[in-house]
């Protein structure tokens, strides 16, 4: 199956912990180009995030995923603070061929990426079929091409 999954970084060395996280998540087929994007949500003050998405040629289940995208986080050593919060890495699953998952601490497709630019931007760039219609140039601002990582 088709995977995608997004990674988001704004604080520390981004592109690095970004970078790390790559090199961890399993059956990697593409990385898309990294932007810098405006903080979405969460406390006032908070720096800009570089935010990518990547996909993955898998057979792994949902849960499979979002456990390889945790464990890429903890790798980051992700300090939980405060929800949409500064945090060295996160790492949603946003689709997974097209299943569907509907329980408390899992939700396939990621119940908000196609309403955020930081997502739709990058995904476009890998599967430019999904985002067709989705993404507004008010969904696009805020979002600047910060080179490959
Ligand atoms: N969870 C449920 N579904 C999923 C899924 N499809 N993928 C659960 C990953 N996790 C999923 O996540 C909270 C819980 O969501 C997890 O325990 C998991 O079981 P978290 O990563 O601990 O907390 P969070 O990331 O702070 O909150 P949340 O609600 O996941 O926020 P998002 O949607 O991850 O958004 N602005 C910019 N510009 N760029 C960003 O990358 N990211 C966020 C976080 C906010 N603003 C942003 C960005
Ligand atoms: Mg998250």
């Amino acid at each position: 199956m088709r995977a995608f999954l997004g990674l988001g970084s704004n604080l520390g060395d981004r592109r690095t912990y970004l970078r790390a996280a790559v090199d961890r998540l399993p059956d990697l087929v593409a990385v898309s180009p990294v932007y810098e994007t405006d903080p979405v949500g969460g406390p006032p003050g908070q720096g800009a995030y570089l935010n990518c998405v990547v996909e993955l040629w898998t057979a792994r289940t949902p849960r499979e995923l979002l456990t390889a995208a945790q464990a890429a986080e903890a790798a980051a050593a992700r300090v939980r603070v405060e929800r949409w919060g500064p945090r060295t890495l996160d790492v949603d699953v946003l689709l997974v061929g097209d299943e569907k998952v509907d329980e408390p601490d899992l939700t396939i497709p990621h119940p908000w990426m196609w309403s955020r630019g930081f997502v739709l931007v990058p995904l476009g760039d890998l599967a430019p079929e999904l985002v067709l219609g989705n993404l507004t140039s008010e969904l696009a601002r805020g979002v600047r091409a910060a080179g490959s990582l």
